[in-house]
């Protein structure tokens, strides 16, 4: 994907299966959330997005965490804040890869919500980004897809090249 890429050119590019199922605990965590959508976006990498709250709707979430895979997912980026355990819980649903965002709320400036995510028992891992930290858990998610063996796959690592050039670029301009 290069910066001279319309909108219209990146939605012609996404595929319409969402292979990414970006889940968060409330609506209030969107705002925060929604990085890993444009970051996907970004690779044309077909997302879905919903609430599912560990605490308030535990039967919703286990019911999304058992069929996610079935459903055609194959990574989840789950963000939650507070005593954040959406993204641990799934983990011990599915088989797929599980991000955990830790979205930070206006008390503890995120680190309960880290903690929470981050220390996750022997056996059921979650790849915890930084707090607040969306982009990257959609950087992270494209490249887990794009380690595969297909032709899909070897499209995304070239984009994956491509970003990682326009990187060092930014990285340099900043300094001037
Ligand atoms: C968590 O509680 C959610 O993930 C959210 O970060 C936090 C606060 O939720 P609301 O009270 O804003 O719905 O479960």
């Amino acid at each position: 994907m290069t910066a001279e890429q319309t909108s219209d050119q990146i939605a012609e590019q996404t595929s319409s299966r969402p292979l990414v199922g970006i889940v968060m605990g409330s609506d209030s965590d969107h705002p925060v959330m929604k990085a890993a959508e444009e970051a996907l976006a970004e690779f044309g990498i077909a997302t879905s997005v919903e609430v599912v709250s560990a605490h308030r709707m535990p039967e919703d979430m286990v019911a999304w965490g058992r069929g996610a895979a079935d459903r055609g997912l194959r990574v989840v980026i789950a963000g939650a804040g507070g005593a954040a355990h959406l993204p641990g819980m799934l983990a011990s649903l599915t088989p797929l890869p599980v991000i955990g965002v830790p979205v930070p709320l206006k008390h503890l400036d995120g680190m309960d919500s880290l903690l929470s995510i981050v220390q996750m028992p022997a056996g059921v891992p979650v790849a915890t980004v930084s707090i607040g930290g969306a982009r990257n858990a959609g950087l992270l998610a494209a490249r887990i897809l794009a380690a595969g063996g297909d032709e899909e796959a070897a499209r995304l690592r070239e984009r994956m090249v491509a970003f990682q050039g326009e990187l060092r670029d930014i990285a340099l301009a900043k300094g001037e």
